[in-house]
């Protein structure tokens, strides 16, 4: 850690000396509990890719500043890497981890000014884990497990491997528990309690409430099933479920659209004013939905993105039927 500049003993000189912002699901929760671990008196908070830039605009007079499991959006890259140098060099050492791909103009080595661990492999949980072993305890790598089972990254090396180690049911258990519960929780200050109690060595079972919470969760996950097996309708390729009234399910509902149907991609879109909102997912290991829907939306007048096999978007309504025709069209390809 010394190695890498930072400076761990006058972390209690000033107030917020640490900050670290990361993203609100399981991945990001746990990659800030790992970092909470490290800098008990950092501060955190919860953002998204599109506010990332905001954030940094923002920033001043910090000593280390982590930005965790935050994609950095198109579009939005020059911003961001402005922002970054800017806070790097009036003296912050600033961390970039995250395993969203990149931007297609941008490199690595273009975040300037930042110590980056960056790998699409990976979860964030597992890059923040591995960068700072050497000062983690063992029961660190919980957590790393916990992150990475959360945003289905566990068939890595690492993760498999420590998985052998333990009884791997129970990590997936207490994985489960976070997940679950976590789809019922938008509270970014109860996400931040769970936090602390996760860094402070509580597994998810052991966080007061969480496992109830996580049981409310799988009850309305069913319910979530049944609601596709039921509306999904297919076009294409694609298994399609509209205006789902369970908010925060999309992605689970899309993921159930596709394994229903048998549908190479399930797909769940909400209407909202003149947007509409998209969840995308695929097992198909030909179909890279981060990039198709960097390049589609965009000549939409839409943003969107994700990872190669789940991803999100924003298009106008208006231009849902076109977006269908184009997917539909760069799937067969
Ligand atoms: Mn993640």
């Amino acid at each position: 850690m010394e190695a890498l500049g930072i400076q761990v003993k006058e972390r209690n000189r000033e107030e917020g000396a640490t900050i670290v912002i990361t993203h609100g699901d399981g991945d990001g929760i746990c990659s800030g509990a790992l970092l909470k671990r490290l800098f008990p008196d950092c501060l955190v908070r919860f953002s998204r890719p599109k506010d990332l830039k905001g954030e940094l605009r923002r920033l001043e007079g910090v000593q280390n500043l982590f930005l965790c499991d935050l994609a950095i959006n198109e579009g939005d890259e020059q911003a961001i890497i402005e922002g970054i140098s800017r806070i790097a060099s009036s003296g912050t050492k600033v961390f970039f981890i995250d395993h969203h791909p990149l931007p297609p103009n941008l490199r690595v080595e273009g975040i300037l000014g930042a110590t980056v661990f960056h790998d699409v492999e990976a979860s964030t949980s597992e890059l923040v884990y591995k960068a700072f072993k050497d000062r983690l305890d063992p029961e660190g790598v919980f957590l790393a497990l916990y992150g990475a089972i959360a945003d289905y990254a566990d068939n890595t090396p690492f993760v498999t491997s420590e998985l052998t180690r333990w009884d791997k049911r129970i990590i997936y258990m207490e994985a489960a528990i976070l997940v679950e519960a976590l789809t019922q929780i938008r509270d970014p200050e109860y996400k931040l309690i769970i936090l602390e109690e996760l860094a402070q060595g509580k597994k998810p079972s052991e966080v007061p409430n969480l496992s109830f919470t996580a049981l409310e969760g799988l009850r309305k996950e069913y319910q979530v099933y049944e609601y596709v097996r039921k509306y999904v309708t297919v076009k294409g390729d694609l298994a399609i479920v509209s205006q789902l009234p369970f908010p925060g399910y999309s992605g689970k509902a899309a993921t159930y659209a596709a394994a229903i149907t048998g549908a190479k991609v399930g797909l769940v879109v909400n209407l909202r004013n003149d947007r509409a909102d998209l969840s995308l997912r695929t097992r198909s290991l030909f179909i890279d939905l981060n990039d198709l829907l960097r390049k589609i939306t965009r000549s939409l007048g839409g943003h969107g993105g994700g990872h190669h096999q789940a991803a999100s978007a924003q298009i106008p309504s208006e231009s849902l039927e076109g977006f269908l025709d184009l997917l539909n069209a760069f799937i067969k390809k």
